[in-house]
C-alpha cells in the first residue's frame, strides 16, 4: 500500500475531522466487510494536558490519538506518517497479525523503524472485536503521546442489546520530562536501585489539573485545566471500554455510586460480574456496563494511582485522578459531592481473575510443552541495573529485525535476542517466576493466552491447583512480586512475537524476549515490498 503525500498535504492542509475527544461517540456498527483507512501523522506539538505546558508527542495534533474503529472482519490501513526527527513505529496492541506478522510495528523484531518525514502503511485484517490500543513501539515514546484507542465492534456480541451507548476512559499516568532524559537517568549506574521515573501525574482522556506550585520555577503552568467530563442521559446503560495506556503506574477505577458490570477482558467475552472498584494493570482492558439510575447531578470518576507500587514516594503527585460524570439536566457549576465506595481492594493485583468466567464455554486443549522463564533484576558490567529473563537482558538491535532474519534463513540468533523458536503448532505452558520484588504485568504479541494460574510470593506454580476448566483469556497479565503466573497459548500464528514486561522502562531495560513461531511457515508468506524497503 503506497501512501500518497498529498493525502498528508490535504490532511495537514484542512483542519483534521477527527473527533476532538471520545468521551461519547456513535459506533459505527456494520456486519460489511470494508477497509477503513486512517491517517497517522505523528508530530511534535506544544500542549498542557493537565496545565503544565511541555513540548510532547501528538498524532494528527491530537491527545490522546484518534479513535480507530473497525467492524470484525474489516481491513485496517493505518498510513502513518512521521514528522519527528527520531524513527517511530505503530504497534496495534492485541491484534494477532494472523498472515501479516510484519505489520507488528516492533523495531528490531518485525520490522526497521519508519524513518523522519518517511511514511509507512500498516495494513491487516482484523478478525477479532474487543477493546484495544495503539501505540509508538520505538524507544519510550508511547510515555509523550503517542497512545490511542483501538476498537473492533462485534454485530454478534452478546451485550449488544444490553446498554445504549458507550463511552471509552483512556487512563494513563503522565510525566512533565521528555523520555529521553527520564530514560537516561533510570538506565544509570546512579541509579543503584534501579528504581523507575515517578509519574508526576496521571490523566483521564488527556486530561486532568495539577498542582503548579509543585512546578519547577520558571516553567508555563495553570492548577485549574479542565477534568474530563463525561455525560450521562439518566435511565441509560452504558458500555464503558477502559484502557490503562500507563507506562508505569497502576490504577484503581471507579464511578462514585454507580456498581458495574464487567463483561470484557481484552476482546474475550464474559459473564456478568458486579463490581465497585476496578484494578486495571499497564495495557490491560474491561468493558463494564453502568446503569445511570442514580440521582440526577454530578459525580466523580476515580482512578486512584497504587503508588504502592511505585518505586519511589512523591511528594509532588496527587495519586487521585478525578473525571467528572455528569447527568443531562443537571444545572450547577459545582464539583461533585459523592462519595468514594467503601472498600479498598488488594493493592497491585488484578481484578481476581477466579471471579471472571468466560462467556462462552472453553476448550482448553492439553499442553505439548512447558517453557520455564525466570524473571530477575540486577546489576550488569557497567553497573546499570537490567530486567533478565532467564539471566538474559535484551539488547535492541533496531537495524536487524528479528523477522529480517528468518526470511532470509538464518536459524541461529545473537543470544541477547532472546530467541525462543517454536517450530510447531503446539500448545505452550509459560511457567513465568518473578524473582523481583516488583510487579510485572506481561504482555504477548500475536496471541490471547488462558491465565491458568497466578501465584503470590511463598507459593510456587503446581499443575494441581491450575484452572484448566473455565480460565480467561487474555494479552496481559500482572505477575506478583516473587510470585509466578502459568500461561498457556496455542503456537498457530507464524511471525515473531514479542513476550514482554509492559513497563515501558522495563521494556528499555531490557525485560523482553521474543517467540520465532513456525519459521517455515513464515518464509512461505510473502512479505510486502514496503516492508523490505523500510
Ligand atoms: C468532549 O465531549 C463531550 C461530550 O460530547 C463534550 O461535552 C465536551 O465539550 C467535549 N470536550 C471537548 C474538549 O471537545
Ligand atoms: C477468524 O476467527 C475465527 C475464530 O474467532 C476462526 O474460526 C476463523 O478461522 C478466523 N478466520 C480467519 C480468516 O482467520
Ligand atoms: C525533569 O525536569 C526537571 C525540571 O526541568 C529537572 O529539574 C529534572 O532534572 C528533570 N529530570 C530528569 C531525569 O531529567
Ligand atoms: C499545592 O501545593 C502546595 C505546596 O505543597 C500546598 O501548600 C497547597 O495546599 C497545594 N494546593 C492544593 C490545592 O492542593
Ligand atoms: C494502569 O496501570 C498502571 C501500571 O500498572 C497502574 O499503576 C495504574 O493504577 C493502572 N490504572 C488503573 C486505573 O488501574
Ligand atoms: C442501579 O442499577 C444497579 C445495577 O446496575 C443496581 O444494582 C442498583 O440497585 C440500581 N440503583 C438504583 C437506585 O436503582
Ligand atoms: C530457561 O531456563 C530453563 C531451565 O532453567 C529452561 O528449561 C528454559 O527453556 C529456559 N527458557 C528459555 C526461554 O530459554
Ligand atoms: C531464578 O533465578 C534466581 C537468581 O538466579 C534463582 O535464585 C531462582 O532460584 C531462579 N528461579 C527459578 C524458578 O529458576
Ligand atoms: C548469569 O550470567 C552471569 C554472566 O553473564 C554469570 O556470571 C552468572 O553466574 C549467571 N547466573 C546464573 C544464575 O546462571
Ligand atoms: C516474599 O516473601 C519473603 C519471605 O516471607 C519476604 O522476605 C519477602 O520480603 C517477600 N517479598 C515481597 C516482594 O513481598
Ligand atoms: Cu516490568
Amino acid at each position: 500500500m503506497l501512501v500518497s503525500i498529498l493525502t498528508f498535504l490535504l490532511l495537514l492542509s484542512i483542519p483534521s475531522s477527527f473527533p476532538k475527544n471520545f468521551s461519547s461517540y456513535t459506533s459505527h456498527l456494520s456486519k460489511r466487510h470494508d477497509t477503513k483507512v486512517y491517517d497517522i501523522i505523528i508530530s511534535k506539538e506544544t500542549l498542557a494536558p493537565d496545565g503544565f505546558t511541555r513540548e510532547m508527542y501528538t498524532i494528527n495534533g491530537q491527545f490522546p490519538g484518534p479513535l480507530i474503529e473497525v467492524n470484525k472482519g474489516d481491513t485496517l490501513v493505518l498510513n502513518v506518517y512521521n514528522d519527528l526527527e527520531d524513527e517511530t513505529s505503530i504497534h496495534s496492541h492485541g491484534m494477532f497479525q494472523r498472515g501479516t506478522p510484519w505489520y507488528d510495528g516492533v523495531p528490531g523484531q518485525t520490522q526497521r523503524g519508519i524513518p523522519s518525514k518517511k511514511s509507512f502503511a500498516y495494513e491487516f485484517k482484523v478478525n477479532q472485536s474487543g477493546t484495544y490500543w495503539y501505540h509508538s513501539h520505538s524507544n519510550a515514546q508511547y510515555i509523550e503521546g503517542i497512545v490511542g484507542p483501538l476498537i473492533a465492534y462485534d454485530p454478534d456480541d452478546p451485550y449488544l442489546e444490553d446498554y445504549d451507548d458507550e463511552i471509552i476512559v483512556l487512563l494513563q499516568d503522565w510525566y512533565h520530562n521528555d523520555s529521553n532524559p527520564l530514560l537516561a537517568a533510570f538506565m544509570n549506574p546512579a541509579n543503584v536501585d534501579g528504581d523507575e521515573p515517578t509519574p508526576d501525574n496521571g490523566l483521564i482522556n488527556g486530561k486532568n489539573s495539577y498542582n503548579c506550585s509543585w512546578a519547577p520555577a520558571g516553567s508555563k503552568c495553570v492548577s485549574d485545566a479542565p477534568l474530563a467530563l463525561f455525560k450521562f442521559v439518566q435511565g441509560k446503560r452504558y458500555r464503558i471500554r477502559i484502557i490503562n495506556t500507563s507506562a508505569f503506574a497502576e490504577f484503581i477505577f471507579s464511578i462514585d455510586e454507580h456498581p458495574m458490570d464487567v463483561i470484557e477482558v481484552e476482546g474475550m467475552i464474559t459473564k456478568r460480574h458486579t463490581i465497585h472498584r476496578l484494578p486495571i494493570n499497564i495495557a490491560q482492558r474491561y468493558s463494564v456496563i453502568v446503569t445511570a439510575n442514580q440521582t440526577i447531578g454530578k459525580y466523580w470518576m476515580r482512578s486512584e494511582m497504587e503508588t504502592a507500587c511505585l518505586a519511589a514516594q512523591s511528594d509532588h503527585l496527587n495519586p487521585l485522578v478525578k473525571a467528572i460524570v455528569e447527568y443531562e439536566g443537571y444545572d450547577n457549576d459545582g464539583d461533585p459531592k459523592s462519595v468514594a465506595w467503601a472498600e479498598t481492594p488488594e493493592n497491585c493485583v488484578d481484578l481476581d481473575s477466579s471471579n471472571l468466567k468466560p462467556y462462552n464455554e472453553q476448550n482448553i486443549p492439553d499442553v505439548d510443552y512447558k517453557l520455564i522463564i525466570n524473571v530477575t533484576f540486577h546489576p550488569d558490567d557497567n553497573g546499570i541495573v537490567r530486567g533478565y529473563i532467564n539471566n538474559s537482558t535484551y539488547i535492541l538491535d533496531a537495524k536487524h529485525p528479528t523477522l529480517h532474519k528468518v526470511f532470509n534463513n538464518v536459524n541461529e540468533y545473537p543470544a541477547d535476542q532472546n530467541v525462543y523458536i517454536i517450530e510447531k503448532n503446539k500448545v505452550v505452558d509459560i511457567i513465568l517466576s518473578n524473582n523481583d520484588d516488583g510487579i510485572h504485568p506481561f504482555h504477548l504479541h500475536g496471541h490471547v493466552f488462558w491465565v491458568l494460574g497466578i501465584g503470590q510470593n511463598g507459593t510456587s506454580p503446581d499443575y494441581k491447583f491450575l484452572n484448566t476448566k473455565d480460565p480467561i483469556q487474555r494479552d496481559t497479565v500482572t505477575v506478583p512480586p516473587q510470585g509466578w503466573a502459568i500461561l498457556r497459548f496455542v503456537s498457530d500464528n507464524p511471525g515473531v512475537w514479542g513476550f514482554h514486561c509492559h513497563i515501558e522502562w522495563h521494556v528499555q531495560s531490557g525485560l523482553v524476549m521474543e517467540f520465532v513461531t513456525q519459521p517455515d511457515k513464515i518464509r512461505e508468506l510473502k512479505a510486502p515490498y514496503e516492508w523490505e524497503q523500510l
